[in-house]
């Protein structure tokens, strides 16, 4: 490999946030991505690691993510900037053996530091890893249509869920288990951090109040689209509210049942009825 962009880790990481600008959803400095680094990734990267940047504590920490490598967008970095200039804008962080603190390896040139949400990120990439055993990817973006509802719709579980559930199709089996909800907080801090991570330990996806999504997933296509799906049934609501005529009919919850049935997943029963 002639460069760091060779590998897939790095090449999909930008590529990932070149889709999400494409989409709307990274105003300016807006939103965040981390992936955390398979030993494979990290075989192919490491020859391009300085490990000699200062430790900085996080004021969270995992067991289960002790020595892990992690990729990271930039505190106050634009998504629109990362395809152009991935180096100053996107780095690699490694987490220390006690892990609560990262130091930079690569990327994040000319004095920048991962998102400015890393504290959430990293507490969600705790609860997945320990929840699915696979997942590598915390994302999170600013989705208009799904902020919109946040301000139309009880901010609860069950009724996003259930309104996500019923403005597509596929969206039960893309998210059988449901979405969660955090009510509007400060972002950037670690009470936003625990909440969204209360919510990961059994839903792949968090919104939080008239501000964005938390999407997971096990790998860039796996987060990528249940961000997309989600923000998609999102718009497809907002558009049938916007008509200003009432709602005739919808999927029932017996419907979604059926749905569910023939695809092999389990509904979250909770969100139904
Ligand atoms: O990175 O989206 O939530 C800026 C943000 C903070
Ligand atoms: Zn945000």
């Amino acid at each position: 490999m002639k460069n760091i962009y060779g590998s897939k880790a790095v090449s999909g990481f930008i590529r990932m946030c070149g889709d999400g600008f494409a989409q709307g959803w990274h105003e300016r400095n807006g939103g965040n991505l981390t992936y955390r680094m398979s030993p494979e990734d990290i075989k192919l990267c490491c020859d391009f690691f300085d490990a000699g940047g200062e430790w900085v504590n996080m004021g969270v920490s995992a067991d289960n993510l002790k020595n892990e490598y992690f990729l990271t967008t930039g505190s106050g970095k634009y998504f629109r900037n990362i395809k152009v200039e991935p180096f100053e804008n996107i780095g690699i962080v490694e987490i220390n053996e006690r892990g609560d603190s990262w130091r930079i390896v690569w990327g994040l040139e000319n004095g920048a530091k991962p998102t400015s949400e890393f504290p959430s990120h990293f507490m969600n990439h705790s609860v997945r890893k320990s929840a699915t055993g696979v997942n590598r990817v915390i994302y999170h973006a600013h989705t208009p249509n799904v902020i919109a509802l946040t301000y139309v719709l009880p901010l609860n579980a069950k009724n996003f869920t259930r309104a996500l559930w019923q403005s597509a199709t596929e969206c039960p089996v893309v998210f059988p288990d449901g979405v969660g909800v955090v009510p509007w907080m400060v972002p950037g801090g670690a009470e936003i951090a625990k909440a969204t991570s209360e919510i990961m330990k059994s839903l792949p996806a968090a919104i939080w109040a008239h501000h964005g999504t938390f999407c997971s997933g096990a790998d860039f296509d796996e987060a990528f689209g249940l961000m997309h799906t989600i923000e998609k049934a999102a718009e497809i609501y907002v558009l049938a509210l916007s008509t200003g005529r009432p709602f005739l009919q919808t999927i029932t919850d017996d419907n979604l049942r059926a749905i569910a049935f023939d695809f092999g997943v389990t509904l979250n029963e909770a969100f139904l009825g």
